[in-house]
């Protein structure tokens, strides 16, 4: 496979000002034909080339006259005089047989598009880039019986019968679109629907497009949708720009959703919730990502990126534009401890390994391998420090200044920062370095005191670790929020400070501090860095306790547990006292509610801690974090039965304080079988069949799968037996056995992958059991090796239906320089497995190849 560069990018040759398109559908054989108004853009004679992945043309015309043509590769090359044409093509497409599901596929009955990042060269020959943007023009005919809606972007503007028992129907979109925002659905659907009224006074009719069984599981979704319609007006004073905006949520999705303009296409996992089979997880999930969605509309679609390299300026930005929504409608603090957690779940192991890469790449050989934790919440960390440094005022500026200046445009992240920078009146030619450097910060702090003088001097320091192709780095410009708290009173000294670190190392002087500081450092998580400082367990527990940062005390603690497990991976037995009595101080702080309690007595994940070590010990890990999991449990027995008792009642509510009893309620369970109480598997069998809601039945669906109760197999056979029919709710029985703590876990995936409810043929199936086994470090990491076998052979399979999803799920294997030589030989074998496939994916070939460097 050839390796595109950034440095490469040159204008189109042509332009295409407009497409009509017209669809005869149908699952087996569908005809497109499309005509476009090319443009010769500059002087040249370069030929004109429209991209094609595995279309045959059946005839091709220009200005109405059959003409002979040329096929490279895929694509199809047409040798033109003059500078203006009409170019006709026609291609017959096969939507049942596309398991990639990129381009034109069937999913549940319905015929829908996926086009980003490159599936529009699936559909017609097009100059498939997004610095081209087309008027489209669809026309759709379809038999009306299986297929009554037929939905494209823009507007309706007509519909009629034909004879035959067909229809058709045809939509305008007035806003010129790059290729990977066109889409077009045709199925047996119905719609929530309701009726916005923009700022401006302007009526926008809204649909939710489901199979009429799964209507009632559209109100959340609804809601979400003119929350964020209004939400978008209010903070960044964004208004809709179409009469109409429908979702469609289909099955079998590669991703989570996709922001084709008036047209979102949607993972059913995206929309539909009721209290029954969806958690307050995915009912948040569902919001951020419907909002997500739309808020693309401006950043992304009304302003667009002028190439796949600019992928951030449109993902990072709107990701942080749907965090800070998702944070102004429940609790910001605990938005923001659970997205540093998902933070240094995916992109910290990303940027530290073998496929790290800039939020702004240099090359790809696929691009879908490059919507990546990277771009996205990497992206968003680096618009929130933009946001930092130059205030609330001047960030809205400059983000008018951008959308006002982009409108209708294709730009770059570059334009972006200059945007920022002009509105800000600032200076961010260093800052820029976050475009262009791969790898996670390290800073080091160190405080010291002169009682007599009342002076605290900080020492600050950075390194930007070396990454693949990036030996050498510069420093970064780091936003740091800080704070001195006294180490006897719990008092501040001095109020909160910004101090931005742009040098290798900077001292910081505080006056007047009257006793011993300690010190509060990158509250709020201001910068996307890993911190190190010499603070002690005792004053990181003072601090778990009296920071008046509430993401500042979850930090303490979560350093405080995390020195305790690396310790006691060290030394084999583990010193848990300081950890103990700041769980209990926590547990037990009225003061605090249930959800920030819930996510501050949760101990880092076994991947996390395993992050912070030079080799990655998966069992002692495990064992570690069991031992002061059990230790909890019991030493703290009582508190965590008062806890379970204050959060049991009420009947389900979808409000911000009984989420936090939901989510205290299963973590206080958790801790009690932890503990291994001889009425855990009792009071956990009885929330399971109690439960209301999903989030309580399978939060204690996921404390009995980790032990070995006999409610467990009950459980677990109830669950299967009651959701047999729905496919959201079985990929969660499959993820829970695939997350299990057991010693058999690896054994149990294994037989799943044989369960008749398995399939890779749906993503959302394959991510359930594979993608979460990857994530489940002692089972994966087996000293044997059979959980590196298992997922290579679930990938080999997976790539030849579809490489996309495939590749995503191959990252746990390209580990392997971070444990012991027997394990990282077994990695690489399984590495070089894959890579002799033959047949193999561009995909998978990059992720693989990548991974043995
Ligand atoms: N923009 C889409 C990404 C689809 C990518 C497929 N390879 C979803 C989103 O970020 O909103
Ligand atoms: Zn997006």
């Amino acid at each position: 496979p050839t390796t595109i560069h950034r440095a490469d990018y040159r204008p189109p040759d042509w332009l295409v000002p407009e497409i009509a398109l017209e669809f005869d559908l149908a699952p087996a054989a569908t005809r497109v034909r499309a005509t476009l108004s090319v443009t010769r853009n500059g002087a040249h004679d370069r030929p004109l080339r429209l991209d094609g992945d595995a279309l045959t043309p059946l005839s091709v015309t220009v200005d109405g006259a059959p003409v002979s043509w040329e096929m490279d590769g895929g694509d199809l090359v047409l040798a033109l005089g003059g500078d203006a044409h009409s170019i006709t093509t026609e291609v017959e497409l096969s939507p049942e047989t596309n398991t990639q599901l990129m381009g034109l596929y069937a999913s549940g009955g319905l015929l829908c598009t996926q086009c980003e990042a490159e599936g529009f060269r699936r559909i017609t020959f097009f100059p498939d880039r997004p610095d081209v943007l087309a008027r489209y023009s669809v026309r759709m005919t379809a038999d009306k019986a299986r297929f009554p809606i037929l939905l494209a972007n823009g507007d309706p503007v007509g519909s009629g019968n034909l004879d035959d028992g067909r229809h058709w129907a045809e939509w305008n979109d007035p806003f010129p679109k790059p290729s990977y925002l066109f889409a077009l659905v045709a199925g047996d659907l119905v719609a929530n629907r309701s009726t916005f009224v923009t700022r401006s006074g302007r009526e926008v009719q809204l649909g939710i497009w489901v199979r009429a069984a799964d209507l009632p599981k559209t109100d959340h979704a609804l809601q979400a949708l003119e929350t964020s319609m209004r939400w978008d007006e209010q903070v960044y004073g964004r208004e809709y720009d179409l009469d109409v905006f429908n979702i469609v949520a289909v099955d079998d999705f590669n991703f989570g959703a996709m922001e084709n303009k008036g047209l979102n296409i949607f993972n059913s996992r995206y929309i539909l919730a009721d209290p029954d089979t969806a958690t307050d997880y995915d009912y948040d999930g569902i919001a951020a990502v419907v909002a997500h969605e739309y808020f693309h509309n401006w950043s992304g679609n009304r302003v667009t990126c002028r190439d796949w390299f600019q992928l951030s300026l449109k993902e990072g930005f709107t990701v942080y534009r749907d965090q800070s929504f998702s944070a102004d409608q429940g609790s910001p603090a605990v938005k923001r401890i659970e997205d540093v957690r998902g933070l240094r779940a995916a992109q910290f192991p990303e940027d530290a390994g073998p496929l790290a890469h800039p939020i702004r790449p240099d090359s790809y050989m696929e691009i879908s391998n490059f919507y990546t934790a990277t771009i996205y919440n990497k992206g968003a960390e680096v618009i929130r420090m933009m946001a930092t440094l130059l205030g609330a005022q001047k960030f809205r500026a400059g983000t008018d200044l951008y959308f006002d200046r982009f409108d209708g445009t294709a730009a770059t992240c570059e334009d972006f920062v200059a945007s920022m920078e002009e509105a800000g009146d600032t200076d961010l030619s260093q800052f820029r370095r976050w475009y262009s450097q791969a790898g996670t910060p390290r800073v080091t702090a160190s405080i010291s005191h002169e009682q007599g003088s009342g002076r605290a001097l900080l020492t600050l320091a950075q390194a930007v670790p070396p990454t693949p192709g990036q030996p050498d780095k510069a420093p970064m410009v780091l936003p740091l929020k800080l704070r001195l708290f006294g180490s006897e009173t719990g008092a501040p000294l001095g109020p909160e400070r910004l101090v931005v670190l742009s040098d290798a190392r900077a001292e910081v002087v505080f006056e007047g501090v009257s006793e011993r500081p300690l010190l509060s450092i990158n509250r709020g998580f201001s910068a996307p860095v890993i911190v190190e400082t010499d603070r002690s367990a005792a004053d990181l527990a003072f601090l778990s306790a009296h920071d008046d940062d509430p993401f500042a005390r979850y930090e303490a603690m979560q350093q405080l547990m995390l020195d305790t497990l690396v310790a006691a991976v060290a030394t084999g037995r583990g010193d848990h006292a300081a950890v103990i009595a700041a769980v209990k101080n926590t547990l037990t702080d009225a003061k605090l509610d249930h959800a920030f309690i819930a996510e501050a007595v949760l101990l880092p994940s076994e991947s996390f801690v395993g992050d912070q070590m030079g080799v990655v010990d998966p069992d002692a890990i495990f064992r570690a974090r069991e031992a002061l999991r059990r230790d909890l449990g019991q030493r703290l027995e009582s508190e965590w039965r008062a806890a379970y008792d204050a959060t049991r009642a009420g009947a389900f509510a979808y409000t911000p304080a009984a989420k936090g009893d939901r989510r205290l309620k299963t973590v206080a369970l958790g801790y009690i079988a932890a503990g291994g109480a001889s009425d855990a598997a009792h009071l956990a069998f009885r929330q399971f069949e109690a439960a209301d809601n999903m989030t309580d039945r399978q939060g204690a669906l996921v404390t009995l799968t980790s032990g070995t109760s006999d409610e467990r197999v009950a459980a677990l056979d109830i669950f299967y037996n009651r959701y047999a029919d729905n496919p959201l709710v079985l990929d969660k029985w499959f993820q829970v056995q695939a997350l299990s703590s057991r010693d058999d876990a690896l054994a149990a995936v294994e037989e799943l992958a044989r369960h008749k409810d398995f399939t890779l043929a749906n993503p959302n199936r394959a991510r359930a059991l594979v993608g979460a086994f990857g994530v489940n470090q002692r089972a994966f990491h087996d000293l044997s090796g059979r959980g590196y076998r298992f997922l290579a052979d679930q990938l080999i399979a997976l790539d030849k239906l579809n490489p996309q999803t495939a590749a995503k799920l191959l990252p746990p294997l390209g580990r392997w320089k971070r444990f012991d030589v027997a394990r990282a030989a077994l990695m690489k074998a399984e590495l070089h497995r894959i890579l002799a496939t033959p047949g193999l994916s561009k995909d998978m070939f990059e992720q693989a190849s990548k991974s043995l460097d």
